[in-house]
């Protein structure tokens, strides 16, 4: 059955891996499924046909036959659980890698999404200057335990697992901040999920879309 995702026909970031369509096209490809992508502009993602796969008008999207999904942590659970190569055999590893997925999104996101809109649509606030430090600051909370928690590992809990891809996927838009620079193992981390095969493809095919719309 054919696999469609939906994907910002221009991309902010110029298809640079930021935009959360990332994170299924990295799924998809560790697990081996080809899929198609169906560009949306602004405009049509808030229109009704795309409000009806996506409640908030949104990417990414995932349809498979008569099933539609939206979130990306839905998403790439259900490839997960549908394919081999995202979560272990054993049952308790298993419900410890999705844990690690719901901590990517549930716990170590939000503080990342804060300073996107401290830094950038905040940024001409009066507030600004003072707020981005404190926000800053519960990164670095965030980043000290999980560093605390990987440690020497590779991988956050044995084998590479869904886990690990939503959380790198996460940290990924803190390159540019500097903030990792601060925990090595971290920056290894990351490093590690982005030269995975899959990830390569996955960004080399997002940036394929936003160079060629560039080009136009
Ligand atoms: N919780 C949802 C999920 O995980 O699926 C969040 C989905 C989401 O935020 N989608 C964004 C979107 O559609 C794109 S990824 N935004 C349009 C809108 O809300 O109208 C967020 C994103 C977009 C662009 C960049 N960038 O270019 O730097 C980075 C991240």
């Amino acid at each position: 059955m054919t696999i469609t995702i939906t994907a910002f026909e221009r991309s902010p970031d110029g298809g640079r891996g930021l935009a959360r369509d990332t994170r299924v096209r990295w799924a998809l490809g560790e697990v081996g499924q080809p899929y198609a992508v169906r560009l949306v502009s602004f405009a049509a993602m808030k229109q009704p046909a795309h409000l009806a796969l996506h409640p908030f008008g949104q990417i990414p999207t995932y349809e498979e036959g008569d099933l539609a999904l939206f979130e990306t942590g839905a998403i790439v659970l259900h490839i997960a659980e549908r394919h081999a190569g995202l979560l272990p055999e054993d049952g308790n590893a298993r419900s410890r890698a999705i844990s690690w997925m719901f901590a990517a999104l549930n716990t170590v996101e939000p503080p990342i999404l804060e300073l996107v809109t401290a830094r950038i649509f905040e940024g001409d606030k009066p507030w600004r200057d003072a707020r981005l430090p404190l926000v800053e600051d519960r990164i670095r909370d965030r980043l000290k335990q999980l560093s605390a928690r990987l440690g020497d590992a590779d991988w956050l809990d044995g084998a590479f697992s869904a886990g690990d891809l939503m959380m790198v996927s996460v940290l990924v838009r803190l390159k540019s901040s500097g903030l990792l620079d601060e925990y090595p193992n971290l920056t290894a981390y990351l490093a590690r999920g982005e030269t995975r095969p899959a990830y390569i493809r996955a960004f080399a095919a997002q940036l394929a879309v936003n160079s060629a719309q560039a080009a136009r």
